[in-house]
């Protein structure tokens, strides 16, 4: 099992202002930062990341609004830390995410969810290197 993961912080939370709560709670609740950078994803890079969910209904306003603005992404460590920190941000959509969970707190909606947690340790591997090279992992 891996112990890493990948995450972003969503232009939603960028944009209320919840980056700084956000990074402290991953930080408290004993996630190491491995990477972590702030960009803005282009319509096409979104599209890319995304791309498993290309035939969804909701894959359009989902490129749209991942490339509507800047966002933090990261790579964190962290023992099972795919699923210790799918616990920690909580359910897709935030209405059904548990009390104290990031998505409960911060998130607006659910395709305005304020956090990316990758769900596999594929997954978050093939996420991590498509943000960061190996000399901006430590
Ligand atoms: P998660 O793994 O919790 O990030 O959720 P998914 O991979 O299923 O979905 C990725 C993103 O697509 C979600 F964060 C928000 C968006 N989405 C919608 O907008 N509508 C849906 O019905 C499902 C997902």
């Amino acid at each position: 099992m891996s112990n890493r993961t990948f995450t972003m912080i969503k232009p939603d939370a960028m944009k209320n202002g919840h980056a700084g709560a956000i990074l402290d709670r991953f930080i408290k609740e004993g996630f190491r930062v491995v990477a972590l950078k702030q960009t803005k994803l282009s319509a096409e890079k979104a599209g890319e990341f995304y791309a498993v969910h290309k035939e969804r209904p909701f894959y359009g306003e989902l490129v749209s609004f991942m490339s509507s603005g800047v966002i933090i992404a990261a790579i964190l460590e962290k023992e099972n830390a795919v699923a210790a920190f799918r616990k920690l941000i909580g359910a897709t959509n935030p209405a059904q995410a548990e009390e104290g969970t990031i998505r409960k707190l911060f998130a607006t909606s659910l395709g305005e969810n304020a956090v990316h947690g990758s769900d596999s340790d594929e997954n978050a591997a093939i996420e991590g290197s498509f943000f960061f090279s190996g000399l901006e992992q430590f």
